[in-house]
């Protein structure tokens, strides 16, 4: 290793240690044992542009090994990215800093994902490998054509995530991506071997990745591995073979390096051993210069790639600058709107499921950025349309992943994808196998991106499958994550509207609960504007002096129009208000919340969900209709009855709280 390499390496490493130690607390083991291998990467092989974090075609850095954090900051700040200097990095973990425990996702700073739990970047970095290869197919690859390049450890391959994920990028032949596993054998607990006797070559080989391995403190055998793997047509995973802590002399190769301080007597000994006679913090000038030397060549890259990028059509330009500024086409809201009036002209009754399909039918041929997929349940979410051509392995001109029983790494792909930019990823399965991809959806939100999530068979209205496949308590769940959009439509024009705000909605992912079961048409007058914007509105009023305010989402709605009729037959003035989406309605002024959900009438929510929340709407002294315990396998009628959804059961508590 010659001496400059050791210095740049080096610096990565004190700034780690010195932050770590600063702030007493965060991980100091793994930028210490993968300063080597990620010094090789930025000097001689990732093309980006400090001065450009958002270019396109530069290649994608994730650690996926969030805990690491050090390692990334160290290396943004040391090749001259604006967004982190050395007061950022001496504020590590404290409040505000942009150098938080774990790399959280910000727009152009070079933090390209959010990690920490462990496994997602991994997933996320597949999602970004499809998004580059599609955006390759159809843009051309003089204009598209970087890398992905993972940091994983051991965590991240032990993770279910990694597995799914892993073996669909094998699948896909995904040989823009290039993984280094920091194969240290050292994780919290203790030497791995407490936990795992996989074998690696032949578990990545099975997946269809090339494998490699190499010790992750040679200089010349890193390189020699990334050069190979750029040639390869298979995605690559070069195990790093590297000490834990590497330069510690007491923690080295122990779990004890992994997440706490050095200790400022360690630290000391640890700048004996490396020769490194600088203060915290201080990188000295020729050592900076050649960190800042290594950033500025991008430059170059992104010069040379403009002048490829300049020769390209008006057409193409506009088109790229439109799906990268998350633009819409501009005859987006006609199409919606002439979607709409064919909707409310056909009157159709169908599951929304169902409407969902004739919505992506209408508009998937306007927005070519539209991806969609299915984790093995396309025909029962109906995500794919006849519109729909399938990406298959080396082969990305399509628009639809069949992502095989993978709810998990689904998401945290449609996370990747929408961090790459340049497509808009939707995916489905059943609202119940939430609970498998739930850690990447928390992770949409937390990093407020647009991936739409299509779950359907919402309820119990799915009949006989079962308690296992009906989701109880999911809606409540879902509504209780920050920045989501949950929307439960009712009818044709509803699906219309809520897949309308979720396309809208950039910094904020959405679910579409969709039911298996018909839905009734419910919209009375045909409206330029998106009523579910609002929230929630009124679907049915007979009378200014409402006594009974009846609120219900998606297939309940309908409970609520029958028994609002009945209740008319007995000259009870009621209302109806159809709540597709609490979040926006949660969002609208006193005054319009006040007009919807009327304060001195008695208050009924029904969802055929759990209740929890819904007392928020109806108060303390509403009644809230919905799931109490799990559901039953069962025809859809006898269950409605047997959890007693009924409108006859909301006429009578309707009657006794009137005291009619
Ligand atoms: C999903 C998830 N589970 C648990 C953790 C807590 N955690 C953080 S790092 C770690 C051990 C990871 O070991 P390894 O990948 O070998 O990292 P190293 O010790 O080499 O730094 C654990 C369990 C986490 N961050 N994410």
């Amino acid at each position: 290793m010659s001496p400059i390499f050791k210095n740049l390496s080096n610096a990565i490493r004190f700034l780690s240690i010195d932050a770590v130690q600063k702030a007493n607390s965060g991980h100091p083991g793994l930028p210490m044992g993968m300063a080597d291998v990620a010094t090789v990467l930025f000097k001689y092989y990732l093309r980006f542009n400090p001065k450009n974090p958002s270019w396109i075609n530069r290649d994608r850095f994730i650690l996926s090994a969030g805990h690491g954090s050090m390692l990334l900051y160290s290396l943004l700040y040391l090749t001259g990215y604006k967004s982190i200097s050395i007061k950022d990095i001496q504020n590590f973990r404290k409040l505000n800093s942009i150098c938080a425990g774990h790399p959280e996702y910000e727009k152009n700073t070079g933090i390209e994902t959010t990690t920490g739990p462990l496994g997602q970047g991994l997933a996320n970095a597949v999602g970004m490998a499809i998004a580059e290869e599609v955006m390759k197919k159809k843009f051309g690859k003089s204009l598209i054509n970087h890398k992905t390049y993972v940091i994983a450890g051991d965590g991240d391959f032990m993770e279910g995530i990694s597995h799914e994920a892993m073996s669909l990028a094998g699948h896909l032949k995904l040989n823009n991506l290039i993984v280094f596993f920091d194969n240290n054998k050292i994780s919290i607990d203790g030497p791995t071997s407490l936990t795992i006797s996989d074998n690696y070559k032949k578990r990545f080989e099975s997946y269809g990745w090339s494998f490699q391995e190499v010790n992750g403190h040679n200089e010349k055998e890193i390189s020699k591995a990334i050069k190979k793997s750029l040639k390869s047509k298979k995605p690559t995973l070069i195990s790093c073979k590297t000490v834990i802590g590497y330069g510690s002399p007491n923690k080295a190769g122990k779990s004890s390096a992994h997440g706490a301080a050095l200790g400022e007597t360690e630290v000391g000994l640890v700048r004996k051993k490396l020769k490194w006679n600088h203060k915290p913090f201080e990188i000295p000038k020729v050592i900076l210069n050649e960190w800042r030397e290594i950033g500025e060549k991008g430059k170059l890259h992104e010069k040379k790639w403009s002048i490829t990028y300049n020769k390209k059509s008006k057409k193409i330009k506009s088109e790229i600058a439109r799906i990268l500024n998350d633009k819409l086409p501009k005859n987006f809201e006609k199409i919606i709107y002439e979607q709409k009036k064919k909707f409310f002209n056909l009157k159709t009754e169908v599951a929304s499921r169902q409407s969902s399909a004739y919505v992506l039918e209408g508009i998937s041929n306007s927005l070519p950025e539209l991806i969609g997929g299915s984790a093995d349940l396309s025909g029962s979410n109906n995500t794919n349309t006849k519109n729909s051509i399938i990406i298959k392995p080396s082969n990305f001109a399509g628009n639809y992943i069949h992502y095989g029983v993978r709810e998990h790494a689904m998401a945290g792909i449609m996370n990747g994808m929408a961090l790459h930019k340049g497509v808009i990823p939707y995916g489905g399965t059943f609202l119940v196998f939430l609970d498998y991809c739930k850690p990447s959806l928390r992770l949409s939100a937390l990093m407020g991106l647009k991936v739409i999530y299509i779950f359907s068979h919402d309820s119990i209205g799915l009949g006989e499958d079962g308690p296992t496949h009906q989701p109880i308590e999911h809606l409540a769940h879902l509504r209780a994550i920050p920045n989501l959009n949950v929307f439960r439509p009712a009818d044709t024009i509803e699906t219309l509207e809520c897949w309308e705000l979720a396309l809208k909605n950039s910094n904020t992912p959405s679910v579409i609960a969709l039911s298996r079961q018909k839905l009734p048409f419910i919209t009375a007058e045909l409206k330029q504007k998106n009523i579910c914007s609002f929230g929630a509105y009124e679907v049915k009023k007979n009378n200014p002096n409402t006594e009974v305010t009846l609120i219900a989402s998606g297939s309940e709605v309908k409970i609520a129009i029958a028994a609002f009729e009945k209740l008319q037959n007995l000259n009870i003035n009621s209302k109806v208000v159809s709540m597709p989406c609490q979040e926006l309605f949660n969002k609208q002024s006193k005054e319009y919340k006040e007009k919807i959900i009327d304060k001195n009438s008695v208050k009924i929510s029904i969802e055929a969900s759990s209740v929890h929340g819904w007392e928020k709407y109806v108060g303390p002294e509403g009644i809230s209709l919905g799931m109490k315990s799990f559901g039953k396998s069962a025809p859809i009628k006898d269950l409605y009855e047997h959890f007693n959804l009924t409108s006859n059961n909301v006429v009578e508590l309707a009657k006794k709280k009137l005291g009619k």
